[in-house]
């Protein structure tokens, strides 16, 4: 466990302090850990974490949702809380309408009629990608 020469020092009060403090913070991580797992058994959220939603936030640097699932000709609406950093939704091929770059306010697409998966990314921010499973 030590890692160094000879006996260390017992711990003084401030030490004891920051170690219960360490641990306190280990158990608030445990329980985060636990809330987000049982996010994953929601009806909502597919196997592979994909969300039924028609709403994703843009954030530094990515989309949340990441990977959503809609109908058919859904609107799908991003809502930027990235300021004052510019984002875009750009949609690969052209499938549905991009945005331009953007640090606040929303923007609107509707997703194509025809059932498939749809990725999208900001073109600005390379591996800031998301995609829309029309089904
Ligand atoms: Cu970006």
């Amino acid at each position: 466990m030590f890692i160094g020469h000879g006996v260390p020092d017992p711990p003084d009060a401030e030490e004891l302090v920051q170690g219960s403090h360490v641990r306190r913070r280990a158990t608030w991580t445990l329980v985060a850990l636990a809330v987000a797992l049982a996010g994953c058994g929601d009806d909502s959220t597919g196997p592979e974490g994909r969300v039924t939603t028609t709403s994703v936030t843009v954030r530094n640097n990515f989309f949340t949702p990441e990977d959503i699932a809609v109908s058919p000709s859904a609107v799908v609406t991003w809502t930027w809380d990235s300021s004052p950093i510019i984002h875009n939704v750009t949609f690969a091929g052209g499938a549905a309408a991009s945005s331009v770059n953007m640090s606040t306010g929303t923007f609107q697409s509707t997703m194509p009629a025809t059932a498939g998966t749809y990725s999208y990314q900001c073109t600005i921010h390379p591996g800031m990608t998301g995609s829309v499973l029309v089904q």
